[in-house]
């Protein structure tokens, strides 16, 4: 899946989302694609993914069939997509997947999996929740096999996350590290739906 692969996937989801033949909501990527095909790079067949209710480029990077995601969004799943079998997860509750995913790691380091990693995607504004604090405190302090990305679109849906919480810097904004990753991004899309039909 390439750049233009990504993009063109995302523009079939908006267009039959207007056309009303997705009866559930859609959240969109745009705008991030040379950045999330770059940390794709270091993640392997064998690695966790855990995601939020965005993450078609997720799926599509991980290997599982165009398709097969097509085919869940469509059946209304886009907001909670999970493949096992592809080892990638979703969870449509903010911070919903970030323990979930800091278990998995846990699980690896005491079952001595060394060639295993997890990586853990989530927003910006849900960086900022206690669950994620605590989460990121606890894996680095026990060092587990744990990558989270964290992807700065400014918003908590319409809501500035930096106005909501008066700073100017984000608690993990700064140089990345072994245990973060944190990019920022502008999308065209609305936070849910694609424009038209249904939007906020
Ligand atoms: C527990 C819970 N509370 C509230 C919501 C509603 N909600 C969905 S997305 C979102 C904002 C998340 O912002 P951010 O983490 O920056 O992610 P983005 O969608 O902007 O990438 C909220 C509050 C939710 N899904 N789950």
């Amino acid at each position: 899946m390439n750049k233009k692969d990504l993009i063109n996937f995302e523009e079939e989801i908006a267009s039959l989302f207007n056309k009303g033949k997705i009866r559930a909501p859609v959240h969109l990527y745009q705008g991030n694609e040379d950045k999330i095909i770059e940390i794709f790079k270091k993640i392997n067949k064998q690695d966790w993914v855990f995601c939020s209710w965005r993450s078609h480029y997720q799926c599509l990077l991980k290997g599982v069939p165009k398709e097969e995601v097509k085919d869940e969004i469509l059946s209304g799943r886009s907001i909670s997509l999970c493949f096992p079998e592809y080892k990638i997860y979703s969870s449509a509750l903010v911070g919903g997947s970030i323990p979930i995913a800091v278990g998995t790691a846990m699980s690896l380091k005491l079952r001595k999996e060394k060639s295993t990693m997890v990586y853990c995607f989530m927003g910006e504004m849900t960086s900022e929740t206690g669950i994620a604090h605590e989460c990121i405190k606890y894996s680095r302090n026990f060092d587990l096999p744990i990558h989270f990305v964290i992807e700065d679109n400014s918003l908590s849906v319409c809501t500035d996350t930096r106005k909501t919480w008066q700073q100017k810097k984000l608690s993990f904004e700064g140089p990345n590290d072994k245990f973060i990753t944190f990019y920022s991004y502008k999308s065209k899309w609305p936070h849910a739906g694609a424009g038209k039909r249904i939007e906020f």
